[in-house]
């Protein structure tokens, strides 16, 4: 099926019902606070394109409103039915966990976490109920972004151990009768990668098609800006050349388009899976193919962002296309499971990479969730659960059969989510609890973050000194242009990576005045639910219906035709009135509270009835 032709002349209903157009009208609103449900408004919904891009004419670009239109366009397919036959496989049932190694355990005592540290505790994580690892990268790098940025992809970083520490976590992983999957990184390579030293050092080298190069014309040659600060292109002197890098200066973009490049990735991971890993975490996988030409990005989405030019390459002409390729040619030969880390792609963007037919992706990671709508990570700004309610509302119920959700709050990219809703950390353990029984209990696969378990929070870092990532140190240096150093320092200890990247505190061995600390309350809480989602397979495949989503309030029911579940939770840190519609259900956590008629903060019920 395809929709016809839109133009500016076309009405926003009609625009809206276009998956594109859906997704990027709906973020526009959502980002400007105005609800969704105007799109769909007999009287509004009539409105032209025009109109709209009348309307915001001081903030949209003509040239966005024409990118706009070629990305709606371009988009040909739709989703299918949201009710087609739900089928069942292991990664809908298990529940992952993700290790960053670096971080995670240190068994040499050298500060940095290490392959061997995580084979220590392959029983401490058997024994929380978890079934799959995801390990962020261990492959040979220079670390500039902590192993995003691959030297070697067949080689372990000395700091972490060797290949034969990995084959042995692999066994060890498989004997418990686990998985593993790995972080497959492939929009870009170290610029230490013999790909990129082939490249820059022999112009007429095949590998000079593996990057983005262009000719020194005496400007840069666009306007595209690095996510983490600065152009997006690195200058060459000697050379005379710009080379592009979405990333930092040292994560240089490969250039899909080039056949060799997609063939060596594909051996690449053919390689990996022959070695019996289970799957991959494909990072920033939406953003391999860009637009031909690479065109200026427009200026309102670049502030919106944080970086300028994401329309030209987070949904590009051949996504979809090169997807399909590393599917058929590598993943499905070894019925291996891929997740793609998406910035950006709305849900129905996401249907038409996560939907079974399409055989492109098995999940996704969408991050809309992780701020409040109008706010961005770098902002001193307090979470509000509502929004989380109602953003899993829409993955719950608007996604379709034929695509699974995934349920996460942490990853080693942000601040902790229970230091965002709760900065004082007053209520630290009920709010684990919370965010951990909504985990386990949604529709979707739960992915935690090393430490959620721990009940971690942020960590108070006292000045820059104690700051390591490439992106604040990045843009703490860019801050410093417009902002007093305190300032700056305090956007950047809002958003920085680094709270999510202290060592984690097994035996106290953070440092003293990060203040991290094991709550082992939260620990035996993970245990339980973990365990409780692994016996009822209504809270796997169930329905979902929402009960109560009024102020501060989420009441859900998950259910099939054995039993069924109502879970009531309080999103406030003040007292609400308990949920009491449970003729027939009997309470199974938690066992003891203070007024059954009162939900106390941020508490958290299940009610079960067979
Ligand atoms: O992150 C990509 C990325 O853009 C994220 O910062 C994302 O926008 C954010 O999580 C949304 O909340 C991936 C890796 O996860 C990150 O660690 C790397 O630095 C980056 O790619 C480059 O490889």
């Amino acid at each position: 099926m395809s929709h016809r032709e839109i133009t500016m002349n076309s009405i926003l209903k009609e625009v809206y019902e276009t998956p594109v157009g859906h997704d990027i009208l709906a973020r526009i609103l959502l980002q400007l606070g105005v609800p969704e449900t105007v799109l769909r408004n007999p009287v509004s919904g009539r409105l032209k394109l025009s109109v709209l891009a009348k309307l915001s004419k001081k903030v949209l670009s003509e040239q966005f409103w024409q990118t706009f239109l070629t990305l709606v366009n371009r988009e040909q397919d739709e989703p299918a039915s949201l009710y087609t036959p739900l089928h069942e496989a292991w990664w809908k049932e298990a529940v992952f966990y993700q290790i960053y190694p670096r971080s995670f355990c240190d068994s040499d005592h050298d500060g940095i976490g290490d392959l061997r540290g995580i084979i220590e505790k392959l029983d401490y994580l058997k024994d929380l109920g978890v079934d799959a690892l995801w390990l962020s990268p261990v492959y040979d790098s220079p670390l500039d972004d902590n192993g995003y940025d691959i030297r070697d992809y067949h080689k372990i970083l000395p700091q972490f151990g060797t290949m034969k520490d990995f084959d042995e976590l692999l066994e060890g992983i498989h004997a418990r009768g686990m998985k593993l999957i790995m972080d497959l990184v492939v929009n870009h390579t170290s610029d230490e990668h013999e790909w990129f030293r082939q490249a820059l050092k022999d112009p007429s080298s095949k590998y000079r098609n593996y990057y983005f190069f262009e000719d020194d014309k005496g400007e840069l040659p666009n306007n595209w800006t690095s996510n983490f600060s600065g152009p997006a292109w690195n200058h060459y002197e000697d050379e005379k050349q710009y080379v592009l890098h979405l990333f930092s200066t040292k994560q240089m973009d490969l250039n899909w388009d080039d056949p060799d490049v997609r063939e060596d990735v594909i051996t690449m991971i053919r390689w990996w899976l022959e070695k019996g890993v289970d799957g991959f975490r494909m990072d920033v996988i939406n953003y391999i193919s860009k637009e031909e030409g690479l065109p200026d990005g427009d200026q309102f989405v670049g502030n919106l962002m944080g970086y300028t030019g994401i329309e030209h390459y987070y949904y590009g002409p051949h996504l979809h296309e090169y997807l399909k390729e590393i599917r058929e040619k590598a993943f499905d030969a070894y019925g291996a499971f891929s997740i793609g880390e998406t910035p950006g792609l709305g849900i129905q963007m996401a249907r038409l990479v996560t939907g079974e037919e399409q055989k492109e992706l098995d999940m996704i990671f969408s991050f809309d969730h992780l701020e409040t709508p109008g706010h961005v990570r770098f902002e001193d700004y307090r979470y509000d659960l509502n929004a989380f309610r109602d953003n899993m509302d829409t993955w719950m119920t608007q996604y379709g059969n034929n695509c699974w959700p995934t349920v996460f709050y942490n990853n080693h990219d942000n601040p902790r989510m229970i230091s965002k809703i709760d900065s004082e950390g007053k209520h630290r353990e009920s709010l684990s609890v919370l965010l951990a029984v909504m985990q386990f209990t949604l529709r979707g696969t739960p992915f935690i973050y090393q430490g959620d378990e721990m009940g971690l929070g942020n960590v108070p870092f006292r000045s820059m000194e104690d700051i390591t990532d490439v992106e604040s140190v990045n843009q703490y240096k860019e801050l410093l242009a417009d902002h007093e150093p305190s300032e700056a320092f305090r956007i950047i200890l809002a958003g920085t990576r680094d709270h999510a990247r202290i060592l984690l505190p097994w035996n106290d061995n953070a440092p003293e005045w990060a203040g991290q600390n094991v709550n082992e309350a939260v620990t035996s809480t993970y245990k339980e639910l973990i365990s409780l989602r692994h016996q009822h397979r209504a809270l796997v495949y169930g329905h979902y219906e929402m009960l109560d989503r009024s102020r501060n309030r989420y009441v859900y029911r998950r259910y099939d035709e054995h039993e069924s579940f109502i879970i009531d939770c309080n999103l406030s840190d003040h007292p609400v009135r308990a949920y009491t519609d449970l003729s027939g259900y009997t309470l199974i956590r938690p066992q003891r509270y203070s007024e059954l008629n009162v939900l106390q903060p941020y508490e958290a019920r299940i009610w079960f009835r067979k």
